[in-house]
C-alpha cells in the first residue's frame, strides 16, 4: 500500500487528528517528538499503530526479516550487582553458580567447530575477580578456534567493570578487547536510562552516564553495537521515550548503534515477581512506538527466547524486521526467568517458515547486517 493509501485510510477512518499529525511525518521519514511518542503510547490503538509502525519498517527495510545463525557463551553468573529484576545472578558458591574456566570456553568453541556459524554472543555477570585481561584471553581462545566466527561479547556494566578493575582507561580497555578479537558489543545492561528509576531496580551498577559513554567511546573506536531497553517493570510511558529519545541522540553522533531490542520484563524467580509481566499487546505496542520513534536505528529486534516463537512472529506486523538467531540452547538468562522458551533453540527452516508465513522475505544476515543468504 502506498503512504498516500495509508494516510487516507486513517483519515477515512477517523483516526484522531493529533494521531494524523503524527502519522503524516512518520510516514514522511520526519522526526517525531518526545510528546509525540507519549501521545502514541497513551492514544495509539492497535491497528493504528500496526500500520504505522509496518510503513515505516518497509521505508527502511524493505519487506527484508532478518536472522543469523549463532550460539551464546556465558562465562559465569557469579555477579557482584543485585539487579532486582534478574533471576540468573548468583553469589561465589551458591548452588546454580558457575564459573567456566579458559579449558571450558575452548571446548565450549571446538564443539562448534564447522558448524558454519556467524556469531557468537557472549554475555555473562560481573565477576568480583576477573578483569579485562581475563577476558582478553578468553576472546583470544575463541577466536583461535573459531578464527571466522564475530564474537559480539560483554555488556556496557561487564565492559565497565573489566575495565575498572584492569586499572587501563575506557579507551585502553576497549582496544585491548578490540585487539584480542572483539568485534561488536551487544545491547544489554542499558534496563532504563532515568536515572530515579534505574537506581530502584539496579543501584548498584554502571549508571545512565556510564553506559552511554561506553557506547559512544566503543563507536568512536570502531566497536558497533546494539541497544536494549528492559521494559515492564515501574517505568513510566514518559521512562521509556526519553530511553528511546537519549538513543536517538547518542546515533545522530555517532551512527554506530545497528539493532534496538526492546526486552520484555519477565518475572519468575526474581525480586520483582509480584510484578505482572506486561500483555501481549503491550508488548506488540511496544515495538511499533519503538520502530516509528527510533528513525535512526536501522533495525529493530524481536528476542524470541525471551518474548516466545509465537509473538516474535505477530512482532512482524508492529515494525519488527530481526529475530536473532538459531541460539542452539545455549543461553539461560530468560529460561530461568520464567520465558516460554526453557531450551531455546531454532532451526534455520523453521526461522523462515515463521517469517515467510508473515508474508515477508527471510534473509539470514552476519552481525552487521550484511546479507549471507536470501529465502525469495
Ligand atoms: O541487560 C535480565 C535483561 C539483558 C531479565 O545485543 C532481563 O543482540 C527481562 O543484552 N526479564 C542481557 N530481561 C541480554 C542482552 C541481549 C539479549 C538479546 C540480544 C542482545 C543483542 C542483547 O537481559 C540484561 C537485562 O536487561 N534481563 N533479566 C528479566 N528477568
Amino acid at each position: 500500500m502506498q503512504n498516500s493509501d495509508i494516510f487516507s485510510l486513517l483519515k477515512a477512518t477517523g483516526t484522531d487528528s493529533r494521531l494524523l499529525d503524527i502519522a503524516e511525518k512518520a510516514l514522511k521519514g520526519e522526526r517525531i517528538s518526545f510528546d509525540e511518542g507519549v501521545t502514541l503510547y497513551r492514544e495509539g490503538e492497535i491497528p493504528f499503530l500496526s500500520m504505522l509502525s509496518n510503513a515505516v519498517r518497509q521505508r527502511i527495510n524493505d519487506e527484508y526479516v532478518y536472522f543469523n545463525r549463532n550460539f551464546h557463551i556465558e562465562p559465569t553468573n557469579i555477579c557482584e550487582s543485585h539487579c532486582s529484576f534478574c533471576s540468573y545472578r548468583r553469589d561465589a558458591g551458591e548452588e546454580g553458580s558457575w564459573e567456566h574456566s579458559l579449558n571450558d570456553i575452548r571446548r565450549k568453541a571446538e564443539s562448534y567447530v564447522g558448524k558454519d556459524l556467524t556469531e557468537v554472543h557472549i554475555v555473562g555477570a560481573v565477576h568480583p575477580d576477573r578483569d579485562l585481561f581475563y577476558y582478553a584471553d578468553l576472546v583470544k581462545t575463541v577466536k583461535s578456534v573459531l578464527p571466522d566466527i564475530h564474537i559480539k561479547g560483554f555488556t556496557a556494566v561487564e565492559v565497565d567493570a573489566m575495565i575498572k578493575k584492569s586499572g587501563l582507561s575506557l579507551e585502553e580497555g576497549l582496544q585491548t578487547l578490540k585487539k584480542a578479537g572483539l568485534d561488536s558489543m551487544p545491547g544489554g545492561g542499558a534496563e532504563i536510562f532515568d536515572e530515579k528509576t534505574r537506581a530502584r531496580i539496579c543501584p548498584d551498577k554502571t549508571d545512565t552516564a556510564g553506559w552511554l559513554k561506553i557506547h559512544e567511546t566503543a563507536h568512536r573506536l570502531g566497536i558497533p553495537s546494539n541497544a536494549t531497553m528492559l521494559y515492564g517493570l515501574i517505568e513510566t510511558y514518559e521512562h521509556r521515550i526519553d530511553h528511546m529519545n537519549r538513543l536517538r541522540d547518542l546515533q545522530d553522533q555517532t551512527n554506530g548503534f545497528n539493532t534496538f531490542i526492546p526486552l520484555k520484563f519477565r518475572h519468575s524467580n526474581n525480586a520483582f515477581s509480584h510484578i505482572a509481566e506486561s500483555t501481549t499487546m503491550e508488548d506488540l505496542k511496544n515495538y511499533a512506538v519503538a520502530r516509528i520513534f527510533l528513525d535512526n536505528i536501522p533495525h529493530l529486534k524481536a528476542y524470541w527466547p525471551m518474548i516466545g516463537k509465537s509473538v516474535a512472529q505477530l512482532s512482524l506486523a508492529f515494525g519488527v524486521d530481526d529475530l536473532d538467531g538459531t541460539i542452539d540452547d545455549s543461553t539461560k538468562i530468560y529460561s530461568m526467568a520464567g520465558a516460554e522458551e526453557q531450551n531455546p533453540s531454532a532451526s534455520t527452516d523453521e526461522l523462515v517458515k515463521m517469517i515467510k508465513t508473515a508474508g515477508k522475505v527471510p534473509v539470514e544476515r552476519d552481525t552487521l547486517y550484511n546479507i549471507v543468504r536470501r529465502f525469495d
